[in-house]
């Protein structure tokens, strides 16, 4: 089976975006390929992190994996930090990266203009995504439209290093969802809906409650029209809203256009936040179970150990390639 890897930060509360985006192609993929998904926490502190909410947040992470469909008997989930090798080849591959095309990630622009200080693992954090990826040579990596820029240099990056060292590393595929790809804010639909946001309104978060919910959508951004049009270059936010309902509701946009002719935002707005309060409901039942069952730490020691014999082969022959002395 072709063999797909990703992984979310626990930076914050998982949102509607990292699920269309990404969770719900983790569940699809995990009938077909063999899937090693993980929590990102050595990602996460490349922006301060309070230790307690960094741990709290792992284990919020892996919990919804689970809430939303992955099966840990199919899948492999595990904590990046749990998996040593992920730190060492990341660092090896960050002797490969040139300044230059770090300096091109939009991502690490975004996150760091306007700051006074900037760390430097925010920096070189795509070098280490590199390595969780070309740690287990996986074919596919399902991410939302933000990570493409990642992906690229993920394959450069695999390319640079088998052609100096010979051939080793995968060259892997993005798998990104045709609709849904990027999930933008509530309150600006230029940007996308992040868990990082600090204004709670600008996003809806996985465990939000179902009247939260109902107030963030009622009060999500529009436009001064009346139409519920697909149309994202003119109206991005209300585009944005319909992405979500098709999602939600499994609902083309075509549908939801006829469905609201004439009527203006507000029954769209209505139906919208009811078809993604359905949505989350169950996923919100099945999470406050795994949590009080106790069960995320053993769903997280056994992915480790499964995929640990991997990582650590593929480690220890980028290092003989390298020139390393390895221990006899
Ligand atoms: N708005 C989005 N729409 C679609 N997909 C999205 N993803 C994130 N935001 C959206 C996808 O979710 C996965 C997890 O991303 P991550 O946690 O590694 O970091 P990120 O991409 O930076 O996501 P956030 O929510 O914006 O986190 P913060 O605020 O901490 O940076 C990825 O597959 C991503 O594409």
């Amino acid at each position: 089976m072709p063999r797909v890897l990703s992984g979310i930060q626990p930076s914050g509360q998982l949102t509607l975006g990292n699920y269309i985006g990404a969770i719900q192609n983790f569940v699809k993929l995990q009938e077909t390929h063999e899937c090693f998904f993980m929590v990102v926490d050595l990602h996460a502190i490349t922006v301060p992190q309070e230790p307690a909410a960094l741990r709290e947040q792992t284990e919020a992470v892996a919990a919804l994996f689970i809430a939303a469909g992955i099966d840990p008997n199919k899948a492999s989930v595990f904590a990046q930090s749990h998996v040593a090798p992920h730190a060492e080849l990341g660092w090896l591959f960050t002797t490969l990266a040139y300044m230059g095309e770090l300096e091109r990630m939009t991502q690490f622009k975004d996150k760091s203009s306007g700051k006074d200080s900037v760390g430097a693992g925010l920096f070189v954090y795509p070098t280490l995504m590199a390595a969780d990826i070309l740690l287990y040579n996986a074919d596919l990596v399902p991410v939302g439209d933000d990570q493409k820029q990642h992906l690229e240099l993920t394959r450069d990056l695999a390319q640079r290093f088998n052609q100096r060292y010979g051939d080793m590393f995968t060259v892997p595929q993005p798998y990104i969802p045709k609709v849904g790809a990027r999930i933008m804010s509530l309150d600006d639909g230029t940007k996308k809906m992040s868990k990082s946001n600090p204004n709670p309104a600008s996003y809806i978060a996985l465990l939000d409650p179902p009247d939260v919910i109902r107030k963030k959508i009622s009060r999500a951004t529009t436009d001064s029209g009346r139409e519920v049009k697909f149309n994202p270059a003119e109206k991005p936010e209300v585009s944005n809203l319909m992405s979500i309902f098709s999602h939600c509701a499994d609902l083309t946009l075509e549908e939801i256009e006829a469905r609201y002719e004439g009527q203006g935002y507000g029954a769209f707005k209505k139906d919208l936040a009811e078809a993604v309060v359905s949505k989350l409901e169950p996923l919100q039942k099945r999470y406050a179970e795994i949590r009080s069952s106790g069960e995320i730490h053993d769903i997280l020691k056994q992915g480790a150990e499964n995929v640990s014999v991997i990582a650590h082969q593929t480690l220890r022959e980028a290092k003989e390639r390298m020139g390393f002395l390895l221990p006899r």
